[in-house]
């Protein structure tokens, strides 16, 4: 069975809480759960991971090393700062998502930049909590074309 990191960024603990009009009405809890329960249905192991902290987010990275077959991430607003993510997703080279959950290049002109879209093979955006599912099968897909 292969196994997935799926790993947020900043603030997405708060989903559900403020910016309902941006984010929805689900919280983070709800899309944990949605998130396992897709991946029952796809028959793969995922670990799921948030924090506020770039470092903290950059080591659980570099944990895949060895220990899983694929990531899904959502950097949130380091999508748009972290060179030390895109490093990390580099260094551990293993087949990554991106996923936002709003559409980030109909937003601020800052957003459209992404710098761990750099190394990601495929990005989801503006489909919601849905998009992490997309995320899951793609990543799932280009994982069953490379068995290790
Ligand atoms: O659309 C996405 O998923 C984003 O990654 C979300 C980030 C944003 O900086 C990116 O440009 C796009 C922000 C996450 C903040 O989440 C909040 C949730 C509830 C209340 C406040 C913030």
């Amino acid at each position: 069975m292969k196994k997935i990191l799926v790993i947020n960024g900043p603030n997405l603990n708060f989903l559900g809480i403020r910016e309902k009009n941006i984010y929805g009405n689900e919280t983070y809890d709800d899309l944990c759960e949605l998130i396992q329960i897709s991946a029952k249905k796809l028959g793969c192991e995922v670990e799921l991971y948030q924090s506020n902290h770039e470092g903290c987010l950059v080591d659980k990275i570099q944990q895949c090393y060895g220990n899983k077959d694929g990531i899904v991430i959502n950097p949130a607003a380091y999508t748009h700062t972290s060179v030390a993510i895109l490093d990390a997703l580099k260094a551990v080279n293993i087949p990554a998502v991106e996923v936002h959950i709003s559409d980030v290049d109909s937003r601020e002109d800052f957003r459209k930049i992404s710098y761990a879209g750099m190394y990601c093979f495929a990005r989801v955006a503006g489909e919601g909590f849905d998009g992490y599912v997309h995320a899951l099968k793609l990543l799932l897909e280009k994982l069953s074309l490379c068995p290790t």
